[in-house]
C-alpha cells in the first residue's frame, strides 16, 4: 500500500511498496470564491487537485478552465467513495451548505480517519461542531481577501504535513533500537552532504540510537578540510562495508545504492533524503525524501530538525548554514524561500567566526609561496594568462593560484602549473563561455592525463624518462615547453617569442 504525503516533492512509502507512487492528490469539496482560491493556490504549487460541486453548470465550468471536477452532493457517500479518500492528501470541504459539509466530515472520518481535514462553517458553534467532529482546521468568513485566506490554509497545511513528515522519520529511526545505523554520502563528499549527515546523526542520537557516517573518496578543496577540521566533524572514510553491521542505512544526497555512493547496488536502503533530481521509479526505500526545488538537503535536514523541536547545536547550525551557502552560492542560484527561512533559524544559532573561518581558510607558507611566484611568473596572451610556479609540494595551491589571477582585469582563463616530484602538474580556469578549459587540456595534455568541466580542470603529465634529471633548470624549460607549446597550439595561439 502506497501512503503519500506529497510535501513539495517529499514523499513516504511503507515498507512493502515498490510500486510507483501516485501524484498526491488534494481534494475540494465545493466550488465556490473559497474552493476556486484553493485550487488556483493549490496548482501554484503544483498539486493535484480534484473538485466537487453539487452544480452541474458549475463543474461543466470548471472543466473548461482544464481543472479537474466532479459533479455531485458532497454529503453523498456515493458521491465520495468515487474520490478514494484513503490515498488523498488534504480534503477542504467549503461549500456554502454547511449542513452538506458536516455530512461531508463525518463520511471521510469514517473512511479515513488519519486524512487531513479544513471545513468551512459559518459561525463559532459551527466551528465549534465541526472541530468536535474531526476536521483540523475549521475557517470562518472573514474580511481578508480571498486569496490570502486560500495561501494561509494552504500553508498551514503543509506546516501540518511537514511535521508528521519529520515524525515518521524519527519513529523509522527508533526502531533501530540497540543496533545502529549507517548515514552514506555521495563520494567525495560536500559540505551539503556532510552537514545534512550531521543532521540526521543528531536526529538519531536525540531519540538515543547510534549512527555512524559514512563516505567514500576524499574531502577535497582547502575550504571543505577546513569545515571539517573546524568543526570537528566525525566521518569515517570507509574501507570495506558490510550492510549486516548496520539495522538501518540511510542515504544522504544520493538517493541510488552503488550510484555515486560506496554502497552495493543491492543494498537495502530504509531512508533517502535527497535535492537532486533523479527517477523516483528507481528510488526504492521505507522513507523517501527528495525535493528538487530545494537548494540544498541541509534544508530539508534544518526543517527536520525544527519540526521535530531538537536543539541545533552550534557546531551543527553552523555546518548546516555552511552547506546551504555553498549550494546556493550564497543564495545566488537554485534558492528556494524555504532555504531562506531555514538559513533565518540557522543564522543566530552559527557560530560565524568560525563560518569565515571556513569560507577564508589560512593558507599554508608554501601556497602564498607559489601564489607569489604565480604572480610574477605570469605571461599573458590576449584573455589567457599561463604561469609556471616552478617546483612545488602542495597541488592544491595550484587551483588556489589559478583561482586568485582569474580575478585580473581581462583575464578569462588561466592556467598555472608546477613540477611534482615526477610529473607535470597543471591547473585551468576558466569564465569565458567560448572556452571549455576541460576540453582544452584533454586536446592539449590527452584524455587521460587531464580531467574537469568548463570552468575548471586539472591536469598531471609524468615526465617519464626525465623525471631521474638532476638539473631543475632542465626540466622546468622541458614542463614549459610541454605545456605552453600545446596548450597554445589547443586554443589557436603561437607560443609567444621571448
Ligand atoms: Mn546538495
Amino acid at each position: 500500500m502506497l501512503l503519500n504525503i506529497g510535501y513539495t516533492g517529499g514523499f513516504h512509502i511503507e515498507e512493502s511498496a515498490n510500486d510507483s507512487k501516485p501524484a498526491s492528490i488534494y481534494a475540494i469539496l465545493g466550488s465556490g470564491g473559497i474552493g476556486l482560491a484553493l485550487a488556483k493556490e493549490l496548482e501554484t504549487r503544483n498539486k493535484s487537485i480534484i473538485l466537487v460541486d453539487i452544480d452541474s453548470a458549475k463543474v461543466k465550468t470548471l472543466k473548461e478552465q482544464n481543472l479537474n471536477a466532479l459533479q455531485g452532493d458532497i454529503g453523498d457517500a456515493s458521491v465520495l467513495s468515487e474520490l478514494d479518500i484513503k490515498n488523498i492528501e488534504s480534503v477542504f470541504i467549503v461549500s456554502s451548505d454547511i449542513e452538506a459539509n458536516r455530512k461531508a466530515l463525518e463520511i471521510i472520518k469514517k473512511v479515513a480517519p488519519d486524512v487531513q481535514i479544513v471545513a468551512r462553517a459559518n459561525n463559532y458553534q459551527q466551528k465549534e461542531e465541526l472541530e468536535e467532529a474531526g476536521a483540523d482546521l475549521v475557517v470562518l468568513p472573514s474580511n481578508l481577501p480571498i486569496k490570502a485566506i486560500a495561501s494561509a490554509i494552504v500553508q498551514y497545511i503543509e506546516r501540518i504535513t511537514s511535521v508528521k513528515l519529520a515524525q515518521e522519520l524519527k519513529k523509522l529511526i527508533n526502531t533501530v533500537g540497540e543496533g545502529k545505523m549507517a548515514i552514506v554520502v555521495h563520494d567525495n563528499p560536500d559540505p551539503d552532504a556532510i552537514s545534512s549527515a550531521m543532521g540526521l546523526k543528531e536526529i538519531a542520537s536525540n531519540v538515543g540510537v547510534k549512527a555512524e557516517i559514512l563516505y567514500r573518496g576524499k574531502i577535497g578543496h582547502h575550504e571543505n578540510k577546513a569545515f571539517v577540521n573546524l568543526l570537528d566533524i566525525e566521518m569515517d572514510r570507509s574501507k570495506e562495508f558490510f550492510a549486516s553491521d548496520y539495522k538501518k542505512i540511510a542515504l544522504i544526497e544520493c538517493s541510488i545504492p552503488g550510484i555515486n555512493n560506496m554502497l552495493p547496488h543491492d543494498t537495502k536502503i530504509s531512508i533517502v533524503i535527497d535535492h537532486h533530481q533523479t527517477n523516483v521509479q528507481e528510488v526504492k526505500a521505507e522513507y523517501v525524501d527528495i525535493r528538487p526545488n530545494i537548494g540544498a538537503t541541509a534544508t530539508i535536514m534544518t526543517k527536520y530538525l525544527q519540526e521535530l523541536e531538537i536543539p541545533v547545536k552550534t557546531e551543527l547550525a553552523t555546518a548546516l548554514l555552511y552547506g546551504i551557502k555553498v549550494d546556493t552560492s550564497d543564495f545566488r542560484r537554485n534558492t528556494d524561500p524555504e532555504d531562506l527561512t531555514a538559513a533565518a533559524y540557522l543564522y543566530p544559532l552559527a557560530n560565524h567566526d568560525i563560518l569565515s573561518r571556513i569560507e577564508t581558510p589560512s593558507r599554508s607558507t608554501e601556497s602564498i609561496d607559489i601564489l607569489g611566484e604565480a604572480i610574477k611568473n605570469r605571461r599573458v596572451k590576449g584573455s589567457y594568462l599561463i604561469s609556471n610556479v616552478g617546483t612545488i609540494g602542495d597541488r592544491d595551491a595550484l587551483a588556489q593560484a589559478a583561482d586568485y589571477l582569474l580575478t585580473l582585469e581581462g583575464i578569462t582563463t588561466t592556467l598555472v602549473f608546477g613540477l611534482g616530484e615526477d610529473r607535470i602538474y597543471v591547473s585551468g580556469r576558466s569564465r569565458d563561455d567560448r572556452v571549455n578549459i576541460g576540453k582544452v587540456m584533454q586536446d592539449a595534455f590527452g584524455e587521460d592525463k587531464a580531467g574537469g568541466h568548463a570552468t575548471l580542470a586539472g591536469a598531471q603529465i609524468p615526465l617519464g624518462v626525465f623525471s631521474g634529471t638532476k638539473d631543475k633548470q632542465t626540466l622546468l624549460k622541458l614542463a614549459e615547453e610541454a605545456v605552453v607549446k600545446r596548450f597554445l597550439s589547443v586554443v589557436g595561439m603561437q607560443k609567444e617569442t621571448d
